[in-house]
């Protein structure tokens, strides 16, 4: 049975303010029946919010496509969110951690879509540009601590994105070693074969998990991979860097009082 329309918006009001104030709230309660189609609603919901108040949707993202990510957050389904302009971030610009909860960075591939994607499409004529990219990812929720549909309908924790130089797609993109640095130092490493065993598909679950919502991947759009490693907690005067393997590096500092 679908979550009744006040029970959706005011999860997502919630949600919102919760993100708005930098304040953390309870994980929801789920009429029994409730499933990830309600979450997305919510998740619609809350983007509707954002919308009317003048931001854009820029493309989207997706979520806990590598091991290391299901096992940190202990959740095991392929998610996807949306991304506006308010959360996109200058390479080698600043994010104030004081307007966040308890953000954490990743590293990312980011895909530039080339044109409105129609189902069937496939990676090579639908993506124009790979680069490499952070995201900012701070649960609305306490603790960070969430189950599937929570995250669905907190924009899977959508805070933040940096995405460094856009390049051509290059013929090999299965196994790219990834690195997290913080202040110089490596903090996280993988390889971009950990995203799905290769990060073209991520591109195909965006097709298909976005598309059984009625999202279609637009011309201009970015769409996050999802990360190759886990996230770490993202403190003021940070100077992160991720480096993919041939595709450079993207970079972020974080500004602003610590309130995690
Ligand atoms: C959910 C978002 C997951 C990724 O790259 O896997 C995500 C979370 O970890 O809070 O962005
Ligand atoms: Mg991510």
């Amino acid at each position: 049975m679908p979550l009744p329309q006040d029970e959706l918006t005011a999860l997502a009001a919630r949600l919102d303010d919760a993100a708005l104030t930098a304040t953390a709230v309870p994980q929801p309660t789920w009429p029994p029946g409730a499933d990830t189609d309600d979450a997305y609603a919510v998740q619609s919901a809350l983007m509707n919010r954002q919308l009317a108040r003048g931001e854009r949707t820029v493309g989207l993202k997706m979520g806990l496509t590598s091991r290391a990510k299901m096992v940190q957050v202990g959740v095991s389904e392929v998610i996807w969110g949306r991304l506006t302009d308010r959360m996109r971030v200058p390479d080698g610009g600043a994010v104030d951690v004081s307007t966040l909860i308890h953000p954490r960075v990743e590293p990312e591939v980011a895909f530039l879509i080339g044109r409105d994607v129609l189902p069937g499409d496939d990676f090579a004529s639908a993506v124009a540009a790979v680069a490499p990219a952070l995201e900012v990812i701070d649960s609305r929720y306490a603790d960070f601590r969430f189950s599937l549909p929570d995250v669905i309908a907190d924009n899977t924790s959508a805070a933040g994105f940096a995405i460094g130089p856009w390049q051509p797609p290059p013929t090999a993109l299965a196994n790219l070693g990834v690195l997290l640095e913080i202040d110089g130092r490596v903090v996280q490493t993988g390889s971009t074969a950990a995203i799905l065993g290769d990060p073209r598909r991520a591109f195909e679950e965006a097709v298909r998990l976005a598309g059984r919502q009625g999202v279609r991947l637009r011309e201009g759009w970015v769409l996050l991979a999802g990360a190759a490693t886990a996230a770490v907690p993202l403190a003021p005067g940070a100077q992160v860097r991720a480096v993919v393997e041939g595709l450079g590096t993207a970079s972020l500092s974080a500004k602003g009082d610590d309130r995690a």
